[in-house]
């Protein structure tokens, strides 16, 4: 497989963009690769500037939950893109994408737009702040909420291979009020409640947390948070940019059947369109700007092409909710071919798997947060990947995010998957 035109392009991008890349995790740093750069992409199949075929398990990171391309969805984008690209003004689309949001998941009363999700993020924090008058946040070690200041303290993702536990250029003063906890761990909860009781705005976490790879949360955990946030007055954010519209239509929430506060979205609401939202209890919304004194602003949000799109895959979503078991079927066909082939090769790995988020760690230990997920042998991981980018299948070039399963993944798919990932785990 060659991958000559890649490379030129990675060669020509590091001279005009930092690292040659716009997102630190697709320079493929840490898998010692050069990065696939991409001309198309339709359903389950992405092509190269090479004309290398891919099947991807990567889906833009999550959005593309219905595959690439789909017809309905870019028809939905042509048609409001030929009424214009932006206006920075009201429209009824924006109306149509918060009421469906709300019906969709009952925690959310009203719901703002944003462009991100770590404005969505950065947004609810401020909102969460703004409601209760406390400025302190309890965030969980290996949980990334986007690369705003106060939040890149122990997070994951990119960050986790970075090199630095935490970001240069963020002023002390930023991360001041931001506690850290164990993911899974509610004593470590607890003890911060304790020590600054009174003084904690909101907790805030991945109901899975999918950006140290993907680890679920154990019996108990989310319920215990939200036990914890009623007993101390603090609000409880579920950061939902992974897990929202993908594990079900009410997302993680509906799932383990934990009713946050307040919900953050990303890019899976705009099928591919830059999109964020938050949303939750009205009485914390209506503290928002112009309702509120807590400001928060943007001409592009609420963008009617971006607003078109999700709201064409969310309505879609909504209507065929048996698409659901469907696709968790089908990434259940795949996560037990890969099971079955780690165990008869007794390959020392452990599969963390829930709907169609799934991640194979190069450990024998069981993965259930931050610090044994770092026990990962991430150049493991990086000779695994390195052999499925180069024999057809596109899968997160770090060991620490998750794979993602789309509706566009059929049995053909599945089959091809668990033939090269076996050809690989038999000859290492
Ligand atoms: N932060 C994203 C994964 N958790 C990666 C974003 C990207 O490279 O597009």
């Amino acid at each position: 497989m060659s991958t000559e035109r890649s490379e030129r392009f990675f060669q020509e991008a590091q001279n005009y963009i930092p690292g040659g890349v716009n997102s630190p995790v697709r320079a493929f740093q840490s898998i010692g690769s050069v990065p696939r750069f991409i001309r198309s992409a339709d359903g389950a199949r992405m092509i190269d500037e090479d004309g290398n075929e891919y099947i991807d398990y990567v889906c833009s990171w999550g959005p593309m939950i219905l595959g690439h391309n789909y017809p309905a969805i870019r028809e939905s984008v042509v048609e409001a893109a030929s009424r214009g690209l932006s206006y920075g003004a009201a429209t009824e689309i924006e109306v149509r994408m918060a009421k469906l949001i709300c019906e969709m998941v009952p925690s959310i009363e009203m719901v703002r737009m944003v462009n991100s999700g770590t404005e969505a993020v950065m947004s609810a924090i401020r909102a969460a702040r703004g409601f209760t008058g406390r400025d302190k946040i309890v965030k969980f070690n290996g949980c990334y909420h986007g690369h705003s200041d106060g939040l890149l303290v122990k997070a994951g993702s990119g960050v986790m291979t970075a090199g630095v536990p935490d970001s240069s250029g963020v002023p002390a003063g930023c991360t001041r009020d931001t506690l850290t906890a164990d993911y899974n761990d509610l004593d470590s909860v607890k003890e911060l409640f304790q020590r600054w009781g009174g003084q904690i705005a909101a907790v805030i976490v991945e109901p899975v947390g999918a950006n140290m790879g993907v680890v679920l949360p154990e019996e108990g955990f989310l319920p215990g948070l939200r036990k914890l946030c009623d007993e101390q007055g603090s609000l409880l954010i579920f950061d939902e940019v992974i897990t929202g519209f993908r594990l079900q239509a009410d997302g993680a929430q509906g799932y383990f059947g934990v009713r946050p506060d307040l919900t953050t979205f990303g890019k899976i609401i705009g099928a591919g369109m830059p999109v964020g939202a938050y949303g939750g209890r009205r009485d914390v919304m209506s503290v928002i700007s112009p309702l509120g004194a807590v400001y928060q602003a943007g001409t592009l949000s609420g963008n009617p092409v971006a607003m078109a799109a999700g709201y064409t895959q969310l309505t879609l979503l909504k209507e065929h909710p048996e698409w659901y078991r469907e696709l968790n079927e089908r990434a259940g066909r795949l996560f037990d071919g890969i099971r079955r082939i780690l165990q008869q090769y007794e390959v020392p790995a452990v599969l963390n798997t829930v709907g169609s988020l799934g991640c194979v760690f190069f450990t024998p230990e069981a993965v259930t947060d931050y610090t044994t997920a770092k026990k990962a042998d991430t150049k493991a991981f990086a000779a695994y990947a390195n052999y499925l980018f180069s024999h057809g299948l596109y899968v997160a070039p770090s060991q620490f995010e998750a794979m993602f399963v789309s509706m566009a993944h059929g049995e053909e798919e599945v089959e091809q998957t668990l033939a090269v990932i076996e050809r690989y785990l038999k000859q290492r």
